[in-house]
């Protein structure tokens, strides 16, 4: 059986992290048995979620995850897809995990509302004497991650702009399809509804939300993968 290590559902989403969203989904459109324990951060190999352990084997990154459910499962996620389709589905994956995520990271934890709102929660773990020493070490250094990247060098507005463009590029990807390709989820429709999800978070305000939330596509789309992948899913669960 695998165990897939999660942070568990918060701000009324499955998983406060697009990536172990991105993974559950994978084991969901595969099939595969799995179960989730969400007090496994302590032991991620590489310091992240998700990583799940598969009969002895760890396998840490939501990537790694998919090479290894369609290595050992023999499940092709990209199998109704064209060569051109595939190429395709890889870029949109990764043009959210390292371009849109930057995004979340920024609107989330360099805002002081949303992140009063949302982050600040996982502190509540720490003692708490100590959460004023940590938690502004753990925000520094997420600001010199987004400086790294690049994103966190620019302006709110120029930030504002970019989030518009990605987000008209993702609606205008999925158009009136069901899924990105078409009547069958590929292995991007994983990363594209944690993405959505994530970006439509109502709990923080923010340029992407908004460009999000005026994309109807978009929202249909994350309602209709939230029916159908996470029925009885309570959005303030
Ligand atoms: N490339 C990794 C990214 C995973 C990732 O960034 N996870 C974040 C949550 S969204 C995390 O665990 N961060 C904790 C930390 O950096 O301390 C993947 O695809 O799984």
């Amino acid at each position: 059986m695998i165990v897939l290590y999660t942070f568990g559902s918060a701000f009324g989403l499955p998983d406060p992290s697009p990536f172990v969203i991105k993974a559950e989904m994978l084991l969901k459109l595969a099939g595969v048995d799995y179960a989730v324990d969400t007090r496994g951060f302590g032991k991620a190999p590489k310091g992240k979620l998700p990583y799940l352990v598969d009969d002895g084997l760890t396998v840490a990154d939501s990537t790694f995850i998919r090479l290894h459910i369609e290595k050992k499962y023999g499940f092709e996620f990209d199998s109704a897809l064209n060569l051109e389709q595939k190429g395709l589905a890889w870029s949109i994956e990764k043009m959210l995990e390292d371009h849109l995520y930057w995004f979340v990271v920024q609107d989330r934890w360099m805002d002081d509302a949303n992140f009063r709102k949302g982050p600040i929660k996982f502190f509540e773990v720490a003692p708490a004497v100590l959460r004023p020493m940590i938690i502004p070490i753990v925000r520094r250094k997420l600001r010199a991650a987004l400086a790294a990247q690049g994103l966190g060098r620019h302006t709110p507005a120029e930030r504002g702009e970019l989030a518009q463009r990605a987000v008209a590029a993702l609606a205008n990807v999925l158009g009136e399809k069901r899924y990105l390709f078409g009547d069958r989820p590929c292995g991007a429709d994983a990363t594209f509804f944690a993405f959505v999800a994530a970006g439509l978070c109502p709990l923080f305000a923010s340029a992407t939300q908004v460009a999000m939330a005026a994309q109807p596509n978009l929202v249909a789309y994350r309602d209709r993968m939230l029916a159908q992948f996470y029925p009885g899913f309570k959005a303030d669960s």
